[in-house]
């Protein structure tokens, strides 16, 4: 990835998907071409906004919905200007979980007045991703790998659901654009090969146009 500006990369998918290994073998690969890579993840649990996003996950506090939505997007709105910088600057930025995990986690609370769209409007004006990788498995593939932890979206139903609506946030025009869907139900290794074609692609094709980074 030569080009003027660093790429902007998102892992998505369900918890269990392999999101984790793979972000890590893909920020150590691309660092081994000699390239300058951030690694970022959200949740980004170290900010004080990141902190209360904490307690909420390991059930410590409770918050209203709509409420820890919003802060699930401020703690990527405190990274904005950063994420900026480093692709400004040439280097790549790679993601683990971003906008879409905040819109169809959220969602899948079926609460009322927080469907897709409106979760999706505190996102607007973010960095958009030049590439969103979605691992996709099933829940039940993802309950089977050693079951799921303890915090507070880890459960097969809601899991279910949210898969359901990353592929109904697939349909939106921008994010369908962005988001390649991979079969996360492989190898580590198989993935990983992949996961690289895919970005390559996706980077001499910035190496040719040479695109603007964009807005959600
Ligand atoms: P990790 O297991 O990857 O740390 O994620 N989540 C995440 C949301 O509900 N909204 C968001 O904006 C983001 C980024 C997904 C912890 C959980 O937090 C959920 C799983
Ligand atoms: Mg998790």
């Amino acid at each position: 990835m030569k080009g003027t500006r660093g790429m902007l990369v998102v892992f998505e998918g369900l918890d269990r998907s392999g999101k984790s290994t793979q972000c890590e073998k893909l920020v150590q690969t691309l660092r081994n071409e000699g390239e300058r890579v951030e690694h970022m993840r959200f949740p980004n649990r170290t900010t004080p906004v990141g902190q209360i996003i904490n307690n909420y996950l390991t059930g410590e506090i409770q918050q209203e919905d709509h409420v820890i939505h919003l802060l699930f997007s401020a703690n990527r709105w405190e990274s904005a200007q950063a994420i900026e910088n480093h692709i400004k600057s040439g280097t790549t930025v790679i993601i683990d979980r971003y906008s879409y995990s905040g819109c169809v986690y959220s969602a899948a609370k079926q609460n009322k007045t927080m469907d897709l769209a409106w979760c999706r409007h505190p996102e607007e004006g973010l960095p958009r991703p030049d590439l969103c990788l979605f691992l996709d498995l099933s829940s039940e593939e993802a309950a089977k790998r050693g079951g799921f932890g303890t915090e507070r979206y880890e459960k097969q139903d809601l899991q279910a659901r949210v898969r359901d609506l990353y592929a109904e946030m697939g349909q939106h025009p921008e994010e369908r654009e962005d988001i390649v869907v991979i079969n996360a139900g492989r190898s580590i290794e198989e993935l990983q090969r992949d996961i690289l074609k895919v970005v390559q692609v996706s980077s001499r094709q910035l190496d040719t146009h040479g695109r603007e980074l964009r807005r959600m």
